[in-house]
């Protein structure tokens, strides 16, 4: 097989409010091209109540939903699609754990160590399957064949 026959995968990377608020933005990138990943499409957006309520929609019955819905709402967010042989899980081991404070003390060189600061305040987000990552690209990526997700966020 030729490296052009090897079938990429993509996965759905944001850098969230608190990432983007507080300028993180190039030392992510330069995490996310120095460990091998194609940026194949990027977006600048600002999601909705309805719109965060659908991207987080499987969190809808926990405890910490709306607060999670008002953070996620509270500014804007840089969406990527990321390009790589087993990108999903790659950049999930990047980022690291959900915890960004646990993240600190057991994976000192993630993502979230990084620029993260607490449970809910973790600075990036990670598509965590092969199901997940389709729906979540097209949420953001998929145009006009999205339909109504079109007006859950605003691209800036
Ligand atoms: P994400 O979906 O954003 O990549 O994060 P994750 O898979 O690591 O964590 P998940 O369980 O899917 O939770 C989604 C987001 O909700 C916030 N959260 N708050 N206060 C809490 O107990 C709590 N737990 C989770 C975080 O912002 C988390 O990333
Ligand atoms: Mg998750």
């Amino acid at each position: 097989l030729s490296n052009a026959s090897v079938e990429e995968e993509k996965t759905l990377a944001m850098i969230k409010p608190d990432g983007l608020f507080s300028n993180h933005t190039d030392a992510i990138k330069k995490v996310i091209l120095d460990s091998g990943f194609h940026i194949f499409e990027e977006m600048i957006t600002q999601l909705n109540k309805d719109g965060a309520s659908s991207f987080y929609a499987e969190h809808s019955s926990k405890s910490f939903f709306s607060s999670l819905i008002k953070y996620m709402t509270s500014g804007p967010v840089l969406v990527m699609v990321l390009e790589k042989e087993n990108a999903i899980a790659d950049w999930r081991n990047l980022i690291g754990p959900t915890d960004a404070r646990k993240a600190k003390s057991t994976h000192p060189h993630s993502i979230r160590a990084m620029c993260g600061q607490d449970l809910e305040k973790n600075c990036v987000h990670g598509s965590d399957s092969l199901q997940s990552a389709p729906r979540e690209i097209s949420f953001f990526f998929g145009g006009t064949l999205s339909g109504t997700e079109a007006t859950m966020h605003d691209e800036l």
